[in-house]
């Protein structure tokens, strides 16, 4: 480290916002847009200490806010394969930063004392320098705080040729290209293969794509349904507007030249950053349970004929969510939302189904676990359908995919995990993969199909482009509607609030978050207040962890009563 440097680069870059305290949250540390200078540089540090650490393994960047509003940005590490950072740096990615926003001295002690402690060795680089991607979401503050991002990699000055550590900068791209770009990465450098950029990313989700219309003979511009993806003005809309064209342009049955009108992209202006998640995205849609700005409502819709089902859905602002609904007239009340949850039944029904067509169950010692991870905010009647319907497992976890990804991966062979506001992937273990890989010659479909969608969907982490074409994929694949697919169970009505409190540490929770332990006595008052709603009543509080407020979530077999429990469970925290 070239001391001289770091120190001309801490002054240029951490001193605007002193005695800011800033913490590694849910989704990496997320503020306005003005205050992240100090994070963005000591972030750019410890990304750059954490691939030495890891034998020069890549090291992923994303400076995003995902949904939140367009003031604000944010950023999160990215692990060589993929997943988020390890948990216990995250402890030290927060204390880095509030060493460095106290003072230079302060941020120096740290320094050193992490250096050491971790045994990085920054004199003998044989093992390699560092070596960081960085990637960012269409926010106008991304430039500027990307030029911190890079300041800090600069000061990693090796010797006297001016040897810095490596950083690529991959543009403006979606979290979960970010996400898959470091992983594809890693890959290629065990495999001693050169540098490999983005176009990884569209070469393996396009070919996964195409493998599946050619096995079941549709095709892109033949899909049953007319779809309109609402882009919340951010990323995923260009991305996706590239994956269209080369799945247009490589599609072998392309028919009248090609171009389909049955997919298109609204709010797509991603150039004007003030427009992003402005009364559109997932996040918007979820809350509101309405249609975004920019999608009208499908009136002309018919239930019967090929080609005239319209669906929707929308991407959040980088792109790492997805959600879907269709709304059958102008009436509100006909607006149908097939969230997180009904992504992940989805998917449930259909590898359950595929893993009965493999053959792969009869041989008993296989004992393959297939399962579903939701959090609390999944719609009770979800879990009631994955349980007493398709009679399969399902775990519950605290809010925030690290905790889903984790579980997901620990407890099945096939881990179907989704928030219900739509973030989520499938994790698929070895020995599935082996399983099916092994078995494949015989000319299986079903074995088939679910090698396909180990490649269809992203790995590393939830991904709008590639969660929606695995649902449109199953649609296609199982025959069904956007009705059919909304039919397979009805949702309790549920409301969720936000209460804004003096001081939300002291709401902590149990039980994957279902239950306060703090503050003492809070809890009983909550269940008996649920209890005097009847059976299919539920409600849990907890503070969020990306914004200064509790969440309340209340769930009863009418509207109003939800409302009703949600607000006077509101009233009990506040
Ligand atoms: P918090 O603010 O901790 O509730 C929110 C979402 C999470 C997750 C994170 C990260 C809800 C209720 N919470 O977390 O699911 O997506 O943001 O983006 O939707
Ligand atoms: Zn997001």
């Amino acid at each position: 480290i070239n001391l001289q440097l770091l120190e001309k680069l801490y002054n240029k870059n951490c001193t605007s916002n002193k005695g800011f305290k800033y913490a590694y949250g849910t989704a990496g540390f997320r503020y306005n847009a003005d205050v992240l200078n100090t994070v963005m540089f000591t972030t750019g540090i410890l990304s750059v200490l954490r691939s030495i650490y890891l034998q020069n393994k890549t090291i992923g960047i994303m400076i995003t806010a995902s949904h939140n509003p367009p003031q604000d940005n944010g950023v999160k590490i990215v692990e060589p394969m993929g997943e988020m950072l390890d948990q216990s740096w995250e402890s030290i990615a927060t204390d880095l930063a509030n060493s460095a926003s106290n003072s230079y001295n302060d941020f120096i002690t740290y320094l050193n004392h992490l250096i050491k402690d971790k045994g990085i060795d920054l004199i003998d680089t044989s093992n390699g320098i560092g070596s960081v991607i960085v990637g960012r979401d269409s926010r106008e503050s991304g430039p500027r705080l990307l030029e911190t991002v890079l300041d800090a990699v600069y000061c990693f000055q090796h010797d006297s040729t001016e040897r810095v550590s490596k950083i690529l900068d991959a543009g403006i791209l979606t979290t979960p290209q970010l996400h898959y770009l470091v992983y594809k990465t890693n890959v290629a450098k065990t495999l001693e293969k050169n540098e490999i950029g983005i176009g990884c990313y569209f070469d393996d989700f396009t070919r996964a794509w195409l493998d599946l219309c050619e096995l079941y003979g549709f095709s892109t511009e033949h899909l049953k349904f007319a779809l309109t993806i609402d882009a919340a003005n951010g990323v995923g809309g260009f991305q996706m507007e590239k994956m269209i064209s080369l799945l247009f342009t490589l599609c072998k049955t392309t028919v009248d030249g090609g171009n389909s009108t049955n997919i298109s992209i609204v709010n797509n202006d991603w150039q004007k950053p003030n427009l992003l998640n402005n009364k559109c995205g997932a996040d918007y849609v979820k809350t509101n349970q309405c249609l975004p700005n920019g999608v009208v409502s499908n009136s002309k819709f018919s239930t019967g004929g090929e080609n005239t089902q319209k669906l929707n859905c929308s991407f959040d602002g980088d792109a790492d969510r997805v959600i879907f609904y269709y709304q059958d007239n102008e009436n509100k009340s006909s607006f149908h939302l097939l969230d997180g949850d009904r992504i992940s039944t989805l998917f449930a029904k259909f590898f359950q189904h595929l893993l009965k067509e493999s053959g792969l169950l009869d041989a008993s010692d296989n004992d393959i676990k297939v399962g579903v991870v939701q959090t609390a905010y999944a719609n009770g009647n979800s879990t009631k359908y994955i349980t007493e319907v398709l009679k399969m497992d399902v775990s519950c976890t605290p809010t925030g995919v690290k905790h889903l990804h984790h579980e997901a991966v620990e407890k099945y062979d096939i881990g179907i995990y989704f928030e219900a506001n739509g973030h989520g992937t499938i994790v698929f273990s070895e020995k599935i993969k082996s399983l099916v890989n092994n078995s494949m010659s015989n000319g299986n479909k079903a074995l088939k199909t679910i090698e396909i969608f180990t490649r269809l969907i992203n790995r590393t982490v939830g991904d709008a482009i590639s969660d929606m074409l695995g649902v449109l994929a199953v649609l296609c694949i199982l025959n069904l509607t956007p009705q059919d697919w909304y039919n397979e169970y009805s949702d309790l009505p549920n409301k969720l609030i936000k209460v804004v409190v003096p001081d939300r540490t002291v709401f902590k929770t149990t039980n994957a978050e279902r239950q306060l332990v703090s503050p003492a006595g809070l809890q009983g008052k909550i269940d008996e207040l649920v209890s005097s709603y009847g059976a299919d009543s539920r409600s849990f509080v907890r503070a969020s962890g990306t914004e200064d407020a509790v969440r309340v979530y209340a769930e009863s077999s009418t509207k109003e009563m939800a409302e009703s429990l949600a607000e006077k469970v509101g009233q009990l925290v506040s």
